[in-house]
């Protein structure tokens, strides 16, 4: 597993994405994103990994979960929110889809 608060760099400065409406269709994308597989991804909020401490760059992401960026889905415009980072949206992503676990799925042969 893979996990951890979502950031992203806009202007080359890293920020976070407020939690209003974050949720797994969100979630998936940025597991996709980064390379990661989508099945079981997990989304949280109010800063499940901690708070960041630079800009809040967006909120209200609404992804319909086949995106291929996060920055494709709906979200407010950049730098406007309501938010504090106490909201922080997070991910958990399961493993990327070249390494498989020891008993993933096999053929046996006789
Ligand atoms: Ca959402």
């Amino acid at each position: 597993m893979y996990e951890g608060r979502v950031e992203f760099c806009y202007g080359e400065v890293w920020g976070t994405v407020c939690s209003n409406f974050w949720d797994i269709p969100d979630a998936q994308v940025v597991c996709r994103q980064l390379g990661f597989n989508t099945i079981g991804t997990q989304a949280f909020n109010f800063a499940f990994f901690g708070q960041g401490t630079g800009p809040i760059w967006t909120d209200g992401v609404e992804c319909i979960g086949t995106e291929t960026k996060l920055i494709s889905c709906h979200h407010t415009p950049i730098g406007s929110h309501n938010c504090i980072h106490l909201e922080d949206a997070s991910v958990r992503c399961p493993a990327p889809p070249g390494k498989r676990s020891r008993c993933s799925w096999s053929v046996q042969q006789y």
